[in-house]
């Protein structure tokens, strides 16, 4: 595809009036846990936004990534994983998972499944793409299949009615490239939605707030870091440096316990790894005050839920 003004500078201000064949819109990525949608936003986007981690089930809200160049703007939509939910944290996040496939306002929509997961091509196999948007099949984590198969999938899905089918392997930015040039030319032509220059439509605070989760999955093992809910509550940037205090929510006494560890040698850990990553988002430095808190069976809750600003099933019968 070429562009007439390609090699023209890209404008910053977002109001230039010869927009040309400037696109731009919104791209879901979705599928089920665990197969490397966050990897992928982060690499589209080249920020590290959502967390990833070996962990299913560790996205639990839509994000919005964006890219901008001077061809067009794309809004990515991270989503939780397509799961079977148990509880109620997890059926509000598949219905945040649903929504951004139904929304009409999703231009195209990228399946992504793991090469190494059967699972998910069965699933991409049976996925009934919303006739409101455009879909591409991503086949992502390539290197854990053979070549000959990946190449065999591909050209099933080709054959299956799929916009475009990709590889990638998303950890080592492999095809992102690609993936990226495919959603952007089947974006309708428009002017940037948002400042070319922003990267998230999530604020500093929840971004930072995620940074904490995230360490929590690292250091934390089994149920405990499924257990814990981050809000940032105090973010003082007129201080030096940046004051963050962020309080962690446990669902039980028992893990406090264990997220505070000896002489608060956990809680410790997890701020320090924390804080780098939350001071390259912010872009200076900063100073992170944790406290662990017991906010009883939150995850089970729909009013401890949207206390926290966390997605809640829409239709919760009274119990
Ligand atoms: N081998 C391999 N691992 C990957 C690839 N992409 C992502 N991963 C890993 O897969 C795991 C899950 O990734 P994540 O992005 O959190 O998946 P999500 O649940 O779909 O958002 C992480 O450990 C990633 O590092 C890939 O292309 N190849
Ligand atoms: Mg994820």
């Amino acid at each position: 595809m070429t562009h007439a003004g390609s090699d023209r500078a890209p404008r910053s201000d977002g109001t230039d009036e010869d927009d040309g064949d400037h696109r731009a819109g919104f791209c879901a990525l979705v599928g089920l846990p665990n197969v490397g949608k966050s990897t992928l936003l982060n690499a589209l986007v080249g920020a590290r936004l959502s967390i990833v981690t070996p962990k299913a089930q560790t996205t639990r809200k839509r994000l919005r990534g964006i890219y901008s160049d001077e061809r067009g703007q794309i809004v990515f939509i991270d989503t939780p994983g397509l799961l079977r939910p148990r509880y109620a944290l997890q059926a509000g996040m598949r219905e945040e998972a649903e929504e951004a496939i139904r929304d009409p306002d999703t231009d195209v929509l990228v399946y992504v499944v793991d090469c190494g997961f059967p699972r998910s091509l069965e699933a991409a196999r049976d996925f009934d793409p919303p006739s409101t948007a455009e879909a591409i099949l991503c086949l992502n984590k390539i290197d854990r299949a053979e070549p000959a198969e990946v190449e065999a999938w591909a050209a099933e899905f080709g054959e299956a009615g799929w916009s475009a089918v990709v590889r990638t392997r998303a950890d080592e930015g492999t095809g992102v490239e690609e993936l990226r040039d495919e959603v952007l030319e089947r974006l309708p032509e428009s002017p940037p939605l948002y400042p070319p220059d922003e990267l998230s439509t999530a604020t500093l605070r929840e971004l930072a707030a995620e940074a904490v989760r995230e360490a929590c999955f690292e250091l934390l093992e089994e149920e405990v870091p499924y257990s814990v809910a981050v809000q940032v509550e105090e973010f003082r940037e007129d201080e030096e440096p940046l004051y963050i205090g962020a309080t962690l929510h446990v669902e039980r006494t028992s893990q406090k316990g264990i997220v505070i560890g000896e002489s608060g040698r956990m809680i410790r850990e997890i701020g320090s790894r924390a804080r780098p990553r939350i001071e390259d988002l912010v872009g200076r430095q900063v100073y992170l005050d944790i406290w662990v808190k017991v906010l009883d069976n939150w995850k089970k809750r729909p009013g401890a839920l949207a206390r926290l600003g966390l997605p809640k099933p829409r239709e919760e019968k009274s119990r």
